[in-house]
């Protein structure tokens, strides 16, 4: 008798309130985990006391035969688990990929393939080095990992919101992570790099340096993960049907533009609200404005060299310019639910930069060769065993039949009596799948080379990028850096640090080591010379000449009991109508009523604190007690250069607070009508009142 394929034995989908390719319940939860009303034990037996443990009398000692308490204490012990050595504190959220199709030439890959094609993903945005309790505005790198449950399999694009990485082999990523992380005798600094063994390393080991500017850039500081780029960083491999192959990287733009904190807004953040940006990703989901990015590619031919332009596309140090290979779009990313549990979801997921489908291969990369073991190991004692694909958000969408068996925290109950191939006892099920029925086949290369710890000569370069960066940035962004520098190594402690990271800057440009260097009070290290760079990137910028949407931006209005609430009213239908958000902030809480027209206080003087508002207008009738809360939150927001208003007698409260009605970027009228809102809008769309620097930066030293 020939064999006979059996049914597979699918693991369950995964629990995602997105819609597509979904089919769990309707609010997303699990019927074995919470089903009926009823309190019970985790063994479902019904609990008619949940607040008095079993005693011997109302002083007597607490009982053995107490079960109930003793499962929800221990339950309770274990339900810390370990968390992510690096990359610890995140949030995430589910949403859809849309294929354009204009990436059928390159790759066989449906989910990048095939035009139109909804796939769902969940994405998880990170800092890297604070615990997971720490601050959200941190300078830091962020990470951007996305999971496509394609109809292929799951396919997970693990990311970082910079295209470079501070080093260019694996086995370099245990000495970084122990510079960067607290110092290990007193865990001081908290996710953060300004201290003497983060500089300590990469000043010694200046392949880093490239990445530690970005750092140092306004990159390092982001507003929101709304208005992140994202990088695959390393070089990949796509296969077409053809099985040709082209060299890839990986960009997400986002929708909303590349934007940033101020340095003074990230500090103030990180204590008035640690959680600035996971209340954004959060509360912009609620609020309707979908965070989205594009996904786009640079294609490189796959020669042997594995170069374009001369750039080794194995460096995972190097960029390739945008101005050079231009990023091709190929589909959209709309994140459009939040999580419903953050411990099952966010916590939970798994991602592994082994996970490919057919048609995306890896490439010879060092660093992305590491990765494909660390990602896979680290799950072992952070989940607990093998069986992680099997936890809710990290079932594939694609059938699952893997012959794997057992282990820790195993959930699926196996059919079958054969998990091994080949068979004939299960008549011969599951079999194996050939290119043509779409198997991951793996294109075949020629490997040659003297087995030795090496790197090619290209790797040695570790200035010409780090110099094309900065020059490459707008007088503005320039000055940002020098300051980050300038504040971060003035947090060392030790002279010879300092001392030596003016030498790596010596080597980027003249003017960053002379100006850190007169911050730091140290002199500018003789005979060395910045690396020559022709031609800039102005793709690297994020300060762009033309202006970006507005959606999920938050307008803070100063109001009181006597304010024009009319006014306000008129103003909010206006800026909500291009997709932003109107908080009315109040002497006090509860609602302003005026006649028939009424506005909820969502914010107070004591509540409310400038970094929470893109923009602040003071109404009509606001108070003029000069309530130096009121007055720091104006002073606070002209500061970091962001759009200030004020209509009628609002004015005043502006002028109380030290701000001159005529500077740039402060709009005032009579009314609050359209005019006034069609001037923050276009206010909001450049970000910050750029033009205002030269006076704040005066005004501050
Ligand atoms: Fe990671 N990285 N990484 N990394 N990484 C982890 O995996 C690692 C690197 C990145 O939201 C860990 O599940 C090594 C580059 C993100 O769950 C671990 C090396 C890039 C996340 C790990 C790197 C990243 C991680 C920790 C050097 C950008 C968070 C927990 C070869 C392209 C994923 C975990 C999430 C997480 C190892 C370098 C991005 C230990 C060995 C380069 C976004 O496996």
């Amino acid at each position: 008798m020939p064999p006979t394929r059996k049914p597979n034995t699918s693991a369950p989908r995964t629990v995602s309130p997105t819609g597509v390719g979904y089919d769990g319940p309707e609010d997303g939860r699990d019927p074995r985990a919470q089903a009926g009303d009823t309190l019970t034990t985790p063994n479902g037996v019904r609990v008619a006391d949940t607040d008095h443990s079993l005693k011997a009398g109302p002083r007597g000692p607490v009982l053995l035969e107490d079960f109930h308490l003793r499962e929800k204490i221990m339950h309770f012990d274990h339900e810390r688990i370990p968390e992510r050595v690096v990359h610890a504190r995140g949030a995430g959220a589910h949403g859809v990929f849309t294929a354009y199709g204009t990436a059928s030439k390159v790759t066989r890959a449906a989910v990048l393939a095939e035009k139109g094609l909804q796939t769902p993903v969940f994405v998880r945005f990170s800092t890297v080095l604070g615990s997971r309790g720490s601050a959200d505005t941190v300078r830091d790198t962020r990470g951007f990992a996305t999971k496509f449950y394609t109809k292929e399999g799951t396919w997970d694009l693990v990311g970082n919101n910079m295209p470079i990485f501070f080093i260019q082999d694996a086995i370099k990523f245990p000495d970084i992570i122990h510079a960067g992380k607290p110092h290990p005798d007193h865990e001081i600094p908290q996710a953060q790099s300004a201290h003497d063994t983060f500089w300590d390393f990469v000043t010694l080991h200046t392949e880093a340096t490239h990445h530690t500017i970005w750092n140092m850039s306004d990159r390092g500081i982001p507003r929101s993960y709304r208005t992140m780029e994202g990088f695959g960083v390393h070089t990949f491999r796509l296969v077409n049907a053809e099985r040709e192959t082209v060299l890839v990287k990986f960009h997400w733009k986002p929708k909303l533009g590349v934007h940033s904190l101020t340095w003074e807004e990230a500090q103030i953040a990180g204590g008035v609200d640690p959680d600035f940006h996971r209340r954004d990703l959060y509360e912009s989901i609620e609020a309707g404005a979908f965070p989205e990015w594009e996904l786009g590619i640079q294609v490189f031919p796959d020669t042997p060299e594995e170069t374009f332009e001369g750039i080794d596309l194995l460096d995972p140090t190097k960029i390739v310019p945008e101005e050079l290979a231009p990023v091709q779009p190929i589909g959209r990313l709309v994140l459009n639910a939040n999580p419903t549990n953050f411990f099952a979801e966010t916590e939970q997921v798994a991602f592994h930069t082994g996970h490919l489908v057919p048609g995306i291969e890896g490439t010879n990369d060092p660093l992305l060769q590491g990765r494909n073991f660390s990602y896979l190991d680290t799950q072992l004692s952070r989940l607990g065993g093998p069986n992680f694909t099997q936890i809710p958000i990290n079932r594939p969408h694609a059938p699952v039949n893997d012959n794997t068996r057992d282990g820790f925290h195993q959930h699926a109950v196996h059919q079958g009596q054969a998990p091994y191939t080949p068979n004939s006892v299960d008549g011969g099920s599951p079999f194996p799948a050939d290119w043509s029925e779409g198997g991951y086949v793996h294109v075949p290369r020629v490997v040659s080379g003297q087995v030795a710890r090496t790197a090619p000569a290209s790797f040695d370069d570790h200035y010409s990028q780090p110099a094309l960066f900065y020059k490459s940035l707008t007088t503005i962004e320039q000055q940002h850096v020098v300051d980050a520098y300038t504040f971060e190594l003035g947090k060392c402690f030790e002279q010879p640090i300092k001392e030596r990271a003016l030498t790596v800057l010596a080597r980027i440009h003249a003017d960053l080591c002379s100006q850190v260097a007169a911050g730091l009070g140290l002199p500018v290290p003789k005979k060395i010379k910045a690396e020559k760079v022709r031609g800039e990137s102005p793709a690297l910028r994020q300060i762009k000449p033309t202006p970006f949407p507005i959606d999920g931006r938050i307008i803070g209005v100063v109001a009181g009991p006597e304010a024009d609430l009319r006014g306000i009213a008129k103003l909010r239908a206006a800026l909500e109508a291009e997709g932003a958000q109107v908080k009315v902030v109040a002497p006090h809480g509860g609602q302003l009523v005026s006649g028939k027209d009424v506005e909820i206080v969502e914010r107070t003087f004591a509540t409310g604190r400038s970094i929470e508002f893109d923009a602040i207008v003071v109404a009509d009738g606001a108070p003029k007690d000069g309530d130096f809360r009121a007055l720091v939150m104006l002073q606070e927001a002209f500061r970091h250069l962001k759009g200030i208003g004020a209509w009628g007698d609002g004015v005043e409260v502006l002028r109380a607070a030290g701000i001159d009605p005529k500077a740039p970027g402060v709009i005032t009228g009579r009314k609050a009508n359209a005019a006034m809102a069609a001037e923050t809008v276009a206010a909001l769309g450049m970000h910050r009142a750029w033009d205002r620097t030269p006076l704040v930066r005066s005004s501050m030293v």
